[in-house]
């Protein structure tokens, strides 16, 4: 297995849109393995293909709590067939935008369908943390970032604070 680098904002190709997934074989599981050391090492509870450089609509998904045994959700051309009408709050984080939190309303919970690591069609109802990481992820399958959600102010003022950070990382 191997490490992956993440690719951080402000990148052309986190904006690329993913293709989905034609046959579920070892090509595509090799990625997905190398997608969840990735995403365990980052640390992170979610990972899309695209923020590896691979647009493709493959996600990893753990969000089992730290000291409990690893629970890896592996979605292949995930699509949500249902979303609740009521919306929670979170204070997100994305591994490609680092250090950087919002608070953002979404949709609590979900049903999603998608192919498992075998190939299998699967649907899931999500809530909770699980709803939360899977939305998130879609969004990068889009071209998305979770701070597209946010108003032009906010996000210019997250998009700045990661300039200075990575300006800073360069100078020390
Ligand atoms: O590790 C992650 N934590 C997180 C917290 C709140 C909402 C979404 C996430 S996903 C993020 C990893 C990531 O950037 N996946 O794309
Ligand atoms: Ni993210």
């Amino acid at each position: 297995m191997a490490i992956l680098p993440i690719i951080t904002a402000p990148d052309r190709r986190l904006k690329v849109k993913s293709t989905p997934v034609e046959i579920v074989d070892d090509k595509v599981r090799k990625i997905l393995d190398d997608m969840l050391a990735t995403m365990y090492q980052a640390p992170g509870i979610g990972l899309s293909a695209v923020q590896v450089g691979i647009p493709k609509c493959l996600i990893t998904v753990d969000v089992s709590p730290d000291d409990e045994e690893n629970t890896p959700l592996y979605l292949i051309n995930p699509e949500i067939t249902e979303y609740s009408e009521e919306l929670e709050s979170y204070n997100e984080g994305c591994l490609s935008l680092p250090e950087q939190f919002a608070d953002l309303d979404r949709p609590g919970a979900i049903t999603v369908q998608y192919l498992d690591y075998f190939g299998e069609l699967r649907r899931l109802r999500a809530e909770g943390l699980l709803s939360r990481c899977i939305q998130h992820e879609m969004d990068h399958l889009k071209g998305r970032l979770f701070v597209d959600h946010l108003s032009t102010v906010k996000r210019g003022i997250i998009l700045r604070k990661l300039d200075k950070a990575k300006r800073q990382k360069v100078m020390a």
